[in-house]
């Protein structure tokens, strides 16, 4: 099980109302040519900013107590969310909802400066647990912005990752959604331009952005180093060896979670003949295994592996319990607690998990 915290699985699936045909009906509806398999994606489920972020927040209701306060979803699972509000967590949408003095963590996705500033003109105590390759990205926004520089920011408007690193310097940077807008933005100084980007784009797609910006803007930066992250990419690159294989995939993930929607499309891109997200198993609908000998299954990087078990477990009853993992990358990346969490985990000789739930090497 990679990165998953035991406590976050506390809540149990909601019941889905449906008629379910039995795994008999379904086999007669449509008869499967070939064996019925599963190939499972590795890499999968939590990176290591999302295993630090939730610990982050059970770690503050052990130490602090209930309520700590959330601003926005911790990340994007309702499962995650929904088992941290059972233990205590209130999750609001803005610092203004937050009493004064009042703890609140910032979410993996990272806050604008604004943000900041506001939850200390309130007195609020913070816990960042924004991740750090997101720090890195502001940093970069900062810094180029400093320097000059017309940031173009490839990303999705809206989403709350975008808006913190385009509230790091908004007078010098423009938003750049899809390849239709990279066709039609307009630069004051097309000189002294670079591209960054959110962290859980499709490879795929940002690369072809970039190329329409460079044909337009020749002397468009690139970043210093990618901002798309090793979790997104490896996610997307363990489905893309999947795909081809596969009548259908399965990524388990929220509809608002970025990189899980991707791996979907990253899925259809590269060979599945369907593919279908749920947050839970009991999401499947029986009319996708018609004609399916092969299952993909993936999911988002703010995923529990135990959402993952329970797909497997329904397959299995379908009769696709034959599971081979298909391996494209080894992740051993593990990022220390927010310094805000650290010095009360010290204090109160917290070794429990003081360095995130993987037991690997730490980073940052
Ligand atoms: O894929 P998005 O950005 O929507 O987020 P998520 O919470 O589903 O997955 C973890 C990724 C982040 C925290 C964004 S850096
Ligand atoms: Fe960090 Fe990447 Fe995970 Fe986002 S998806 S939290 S950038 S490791």
């Amino acid at each position: 099980m990679v990165g998953m915290s035991a406590s976050a699985v506390s809540v149990p699936m909601p019941v889905v109302p449906r008629r379910r045909k039995s795994p008999e009906e379904v086999a007669a509806a449509a008869p499967v040519v070939g064996k019925k398999s599963v190939l499972l994606a590795a890499p999968r489920g939590y990176c290591a900013g999302v295993d630090r972020a939730v610990i982050a927040v059970e770690k503050a209701l052990e130490h602090y107590g209930a309520p700590v306060y959330v601003r926005k979803q911790i990340v994007h699972n309702v499962h995650v969310v929904s088992s941290l509000e059972a233990k205590g967590a209130i999750f609001v949408e803005e610092t203004d909802e937050v009493p004064e003095g009042a703890l609140v963590v910032f979410s993996a996705h990272g806050v604008s400066p604004a943000v900041v500033q506001s939850a200390e003109d309130r007195h609020l105590r913070t816990i960042d647990a924004t991740c750090p390759l997101v720090t890195k990205v502001h940093r970069e926004a900062v810094r180029f912005a400093k320097a000059k520089n017309h940031i173009l920011l490839i990303g999705h408007k809206g989403h709350e990752e975008v808006e913190g690193t385009y509230g790091e310097a908004p007078e010098s940077t423009t938003i750049v959604n899809n390849p239709a807008e990279a066709r039609t933005v307009q630069v004051e100084d097309p000189d002294h331009l670079i591209w960054l980007s959110q962290t859980t784009l499709s490879v795929d797609e940002t690369m072809e952005i970039v190329e329409i910006l460079r044909e337009r803007f020749p002397k468009l930066q690139n970043p210093p180093s990618d901002d798309i992250c090793y979790a997104t990419t490896n996610r997307q690159v363990a489905i893309k060896k999947i795909a081809p294989q596969a009548q259908l995939v399965i990524v388990v993930g929220s509809a608002n979670s970025s990189n899980s929607v991707r791996l979907m499309e990253v899925a259809l891109e590269y060979g599945a003949l369907a593919s279908h997200r749920v947050d839970f198993a009991n999401e499947i609908d029986e009319s996708w295994f018609e004609g399916v000998a092969t299952v993909g299954v993936t999911s988002g990087a703010s995923v529990p592996e135990i959402l993952v078990q329970d797909v497997l477990a329904l397959l299995a009853e379908y009769g696709y319990g034959e599971v081979e993992e298909v391996v494209t990358a080894q992740e051993d990346i593990l990022f220390s607690l927010p310094k805000e969490l650290r010095a009360t985990l010290k204090e109160a000789g917290d070794t429990s998990r003081g360095l995130g739930g993987h037991g690997q090497r730490p980073v940052g």
